[in-house]
């Protein structure tokens, strides 16, 4: 039916690998508070080194929406994107701090530099705005629907892992979540059925990595 957006459509044909994404064992552990702290740690580590090669990939998009025809709306929420991003490593910073971790010393694991990869790839211009746009979306709604779940009633998060579900769990969050996957999804309502494609090939991919970067946080990749 071309009345369900297509982001939706994804979603339900890919469901098994979308819920392995957002109901990992790594996630399940914070929720139910029986998540090891040496794991939590090396995902701190891991994360932050994404996190800093996420923020290249997002200017890329960042610049794709400046050149749409358009409101310029969309480019407005992907720079308020690209501030929170800062924040965040900043907040990387100050927890790897209380974890004692160090940040200088991490060394970036295969999942890890994997996935820098691709983005680092997505990064040229010959990559469509729609693409990029819908790599954007599934990468932040991954770590949201995580971390919401882990914050879902009858949780028993560990206090000290409270602050990192907010942070990605919170309705603000979810609400950015929601404005990139509008976006996206009017990106391509408009786009050619070989872009599409590509933009769902991309988006299985995230999905992929998302479960390897869990994986090796439990060092089971
Ligand atoms: C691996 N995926 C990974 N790290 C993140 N911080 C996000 C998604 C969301 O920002």
């Amino acid at each position: 039916d071309c009345k369900i957006p297509v982001t939706e459509a994804w979603i339900r044909k890919h469901r098994l690998l979308y819920d392995g994404a957002t109901r990992h064992p790594f996630i399940r552990s914070i929720r139910d508070g029986s998540v090891d702290f040496s794991y939590f740690k090396r995902w701190l580590g891991q994360d932050y080194i994404f996190v800093r090669s996420f923020v290249p990939f997002v200017a890329s998009t960042l610049v794709k929406s400046s050149k749409e025809s358009g409101d310029g709306l969309d480019m407005e929420v992907i720079l308020g994107g690209m501030a929170s991003l800062n924040d965040e490593i900043n907040w990387f910073k100050n927890e790897a701090s209380k974890f004692h971790v160090s940040l200088t010393s991490v060394v970036p694991q295969k999942a890890n530099i994997k996935y820098c990869r691709f983005l680092e790839n997505l990064t040229s211009s010959e990559v469509e705005y729609p693409v990029a746009i819908s790599v954007f979306w599934a990468i932040e709604v991954v770590y949201q629907e995580s971390f919401a779940h882990c914050l879902e009633e009858g949780n028993l998060i560990p206090e000290e892992l409270q602050g990192t579900c907010e942070r990605w769990g919170n309705e603000g969050f979810g609400t950015y979540c929601k404005t990139l996957r509008e976006i996206a999804d009017r990106c391509l309502q408009k786009a050619s059925p070989e872009v599409i494609s590509k933009a769902e090939v991309a988006f299985l991919s995230v999905l992929e990595y998302e479960v390897d970067f869990w994986n090796m946080s439990i060092g089971e990749a």
